[in-house]
């Protein structure tokens, strides 16, 4: 007797694995739009992985996929499922019940997942992960029955630990009829569930996107009002034009992005509350972004930069601000710094998403223009920057001062809480170190000889940078022009043009900033407190 053959039973079962993997995203996307978007299982999972990635992977995961990390993760994890869901479509045609646990086994890893994320608030986080591991068992279950399945069987499920239709032992129920496996019950099954998934997974896809509604109307009715404290204009020589430097101001398109938010925050500024607590708070305070708006604004260009960023990357950028200058609220509420006898030294910022962002208070009470920032190049702040409200502080890497999608302030202290980076092996306290970088000529650029320009941009924020210096192999230091100051908060463009030689060469710069440091010619990992070393350029003279 032939029920089907192996040749063909095997592929339907991997198939069907492959269907019932897709009915569980499908399910689960559906319902993580009744739920909240972040809480399906892939973001949850990859939020997750993010969570726990070691420190050196994750700067390899920036520095080899950039901005694209999170679709890699994201690629990478349905990869993975893909695969899994396979092997167990495969495994099911002979174990049927355990293949579909193990579709089970998928949802609980996704619900602890999405359960254990640090902006889950609700065990109701789980059902996304737990209602499409579900179907997705479900339908393997029954696909893998049409499969081993005797037309008219009354169970319709031998097969299942006798996968060849054969009888090992006892009287053999020889059938009359030549058998075969339910190919039209397995089709029909196929199809619609395939159909069903399909129209599910968009369905729950155009819901999510459509939850963000709300918050991107919220966002387009913001008029930033002109602020109180306008910047000084941008000085005319602070902005050099030479082909290949960075643009002095970053345009909000081309501003890096970093964060660990696979769905970007969608905060819908009217209902957008922040609360200022914790130590020495005489009065703690709830504001709405409407009582931002309505406060004196200054506006400031400030360059940020992250400490993921190596010597010689992209990972920083300079842009106008606008917003509320965080001194003076931290000192309504009756905030002292530490150094006028404040029980507090740290401001930990918290976001929507989760994420803890620890600053000193001293730093942000020194008469600096720390703000919580509302506007970015004359716009309300791009969502993937923070919309509504964020944190800039000048001087401090991002992950110690530049909380995005802000929504508590909490005084409290270093010795008594670990920010998230902290938590991971991050310095708990990190100013942004003295750097510069050689935008043109690019890395092996064949220039023809005669003068190239070489330039690019120096940084050390706060501190400002007092002279930039450039070697072409083991040459003397050579001064760079710089260009006229904006502030010591924004970084410096620079050039020097050069006669070039035929031949190949090496380019490199260092800074000195203006308490006098030179950039160190040590090279450091950017774990735990930012990258040192100076950036070199090899390139080729024709
Ligand atoms: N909520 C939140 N805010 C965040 C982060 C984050 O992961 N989540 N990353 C920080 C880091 S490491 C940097 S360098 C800056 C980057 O800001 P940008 O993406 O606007 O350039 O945001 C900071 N604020
Ligand atoms: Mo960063």
């Amino acid at each position: 007797m032939k029920l089907l053959s192996k040749g063909v039973r095997l592929p339907l079962s991997a198939l069907s694995g492959l269907l019932a993997g897709l009915a569980a995203l499908a399910v689960a996307e559906l319902v993580s739009a009744a739920v909240r978007p972040e809480s399906g299982p892939v973001t949850a999972v990859g939020g997750a992985a993010i969570d726990r990635t070691p420190p050196a992977l994750k700067d390899w995961a920036i520095r080899h996929f950039g901005t694209n990390d999170k679709l890699v993760l994201q690629l990478g994890i349905l990869a993975a499922l893909a695969l899994l869901a396979l092997v167990l479509g495969v495994l099911a045609l002979r174990f049927r019940r355990i293949g579909a646990a193990g579709v089970l086994l998928f949802g609980v890893v996704g619900a602890l997942a999405a359960t254990s994320r640090p902006d889950s608030t609700s065990a109701a986080d789980a059902l996304p992960s737990v209602a499409g591991s579900l179907a997705g068992a479900g339908l393997l279950y029954v696909l893998i029955g049409r499969l081993t399945a005797r037309p008219g069987s009354p169970t319709g499920t031998y097969g299942a630990s006798d996968p060849d239709g054969r009888t090992s032992a006892g009287p053999v129920r020889a059938p009359t009829a030549p058998e075969c496996w339910d190919r039209r019950g397995f089709v029909i099954a196929a199809s619609a569930a395939a159909a069903a998934s399909v129209g599910a997974g968009l369905l729950g896809r155009s819901l999510n996107s459509s939850r963000g509604e709300g918050a991107v109307a919220s966002r387009n009715k913001v008029l930033l009002p002109s602020p109180a404290s306008a910047a000084r204009p941008i000085p005319s020589g602070a902005a050099l034009h030479i082909p290949g430097i960075s643009p002095f101001v970053t345009p909000n398109g081309d501003f890096y992005r970093v964060d660990t938010a696979l769905v970007i925050p969608k905060v819908d500024a009217t209902s957008w509350r922040m609360k200022i607590h914790g130590k020495g708070v005489g009065r703690p305070l709830t504001l709405t972004y409407q009582d931002l708006l309505k406060r004196q604004l200054i506006e400031r260009d400030i360059t940020l930069t992250c400490v993921s960023n190596e010597v010689g990357g992209p990972y920083v950028g300079n842009a106008r601000w606008i917003g509320v200058p965080l001194a003076d609220l931290l000192k309504e509420v009756g905030v002292r710094p530490p150094s006028r006898g404040g029980p507090a030294d740290q401001l930990v910022a918290r976001s929507v998403d989760g994420m803890t962002i620890g600053s000193p208070v001293e730093d942000i009470m020194d008469g600096r223009d720390a703000m919580l920032a509302l506007g970015m190049n004359g716009q309300p702040l791009p969502f993937v920057h923070g919309f509504p409200v964020r944190m800039v502080v000048p001087g401090l890497y991002g992950y110690v001062s530049a909380c995005k999608w802000l929504q508590d302030l909490e005084l409290t202290t270093f010795d008594a809480y670990d920010s998230y980076w902290v938590k991971r092996s991050w310095a708990k306290k990190a100013p942004i170190k003295t750097e510069s970088r050689i935008d043109t000529p690019k890395p092996f650029a064949r220039p023809p000889a005669g003068t190239v320009m070489i330039a690019g941009v120096a940084w050390a924020q706060h501190r400002g940078i007092d002279r930039v210096e450039v070697r072409v192999d083991d040459g003397p230091w050579m001064r760079a022009d710089l260009a006229t100051e904006d502030t010591t908060d924004t970084w410096r463009q620079w050039s020097l043009p050069w006669k070039a030689t035929t031949g190949g060469h090496t380019l490199t710069v260092r800074a000195t900033d203006r308490t006098g440091q030179v950039q160190s010619e040590q090279r450091t990992p950017t774990i735990p407190d930012g990258a040192g070393g100076w950036h070199s350029v090899v390139i080729t003279v024709d």
